[in-house]
């Protein structure tokens, strides 16, 4: 078992979770956790019995950006040597799907780790901002460019530029989150969207969320081309027959048999 000192993580049924876990730095990002967040990931990829990830913070904050005290002292080029937080993708490279269940602030790079999963579930009690402009830096990993495909022009100009919070509520009336639930409820409906997610074929699923991704890289034709393609190729796999067998047989489909 891997030991983690700024996460906790474990697999429920078929949930890989993992939790953020630097509490007195509001689970602030730092290197570390940068890449202990890759070494978990890579685990959850390579698990057969794994079929979606989870990841959380704290009632309080999800994550309060990166780690300022670990960004002050640096310069131009100790970052541009180090290709800093190139790496700070994990929950984006993950081809399994991915949940985020946001509590608290998700701020700076804790909005753009919430945003590299599939889906964001947000408690009410939930704050997004991308509050870097008011450090004298811009977003780094991905709060220009993910965060505009999600909310559109006008609403990220408006966080990136004033830095501002938004609440849960507007959050998810732009598109930024899947679903708000009550603080309380949290995790139970997370968990409940990871456990159905991760119940599915897991093929089917991972095809599936590679294909919504698809569509905010290609053009129109060629993301229908790809998804055509996907749909075709799927015939082939256990999950299609037990699918469309289950159906016929008016029972529940049994995907991911040992
Ligand atoms: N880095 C380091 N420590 C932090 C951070 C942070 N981002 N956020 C909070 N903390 C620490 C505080 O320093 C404090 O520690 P201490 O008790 O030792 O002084 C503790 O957490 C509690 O914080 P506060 O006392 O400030 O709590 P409040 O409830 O008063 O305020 C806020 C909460 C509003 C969240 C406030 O802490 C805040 O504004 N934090 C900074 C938010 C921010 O600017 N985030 C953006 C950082 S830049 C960034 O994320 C660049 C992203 C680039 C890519 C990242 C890839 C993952």
């Amino acid at each position: 078992m891997t030991c983690y000192e700024t996460l906790i993580v474990e697999t429920v049924g078929r949930v890989g979770v993992i939790r953020l876990n630097r509490p007195k730095a509001l689970n602030a990002l730092n290197s570390t956790l940068a890449e202990e967040l890759r070494t978990a990931f890579a685990a959850f990829d390579q698990d057969d019995g794994v079929g979606c990830v989870l990841i959380t913070g704290s009632e309080r904050a999800f994550a309060a950006g990166a780690d300022i005290k670990e960004m002050a002292p640096r310069s131009f080029i100790d970052n541009f040597s180090a290709n800093y937080m190139a790496n700070w993708d994990s929950p984006a490279r993950s081809r399994k799907p991915t949940v985020a269940a946001v509590a608290g602030f998700a701020l700076g790079g804790g909005c753009e780790l919430a945003m590299q999963c599939d889906l964001v579930i947000a408690a009410d009690n939930a704050k997004f901002g991308q509050p870097e402009i008011t450090l004298g830096i811009v977003p780094g990993l991905g709060g220009t460019q993910r965060l505009t495909r999600a909310v559109g022009k006008a609403k990220a100009m408006d966080l990136v530029l004033t830095g501002r919070m938004m609440d849960a509520t507007e959050a998810e009336r732009c598109g930024l989150v899947s679903r708000v639930v009550p603080l309380a409820d949290l995790m139970t409906v997370a968990m409940q969207a990871a456990e159905t997610i991760a119940a599915m074929s897991l093929p089917t699923a991972m095809t599936a969320k590679e294909l919504v991704q698809r569509a905010h890289e290609l053009p129109l034709a060629e993301g229908l081309r790809f998804e055509r393609r996907a749909f075709h190729a799927l015939f082939g796999t256990d999950g299609q027959r037990e699918g469309m067998q289950a159906f016929l047989e008016k029972r529940k489909p049994r995907f991911n048999q040992p």
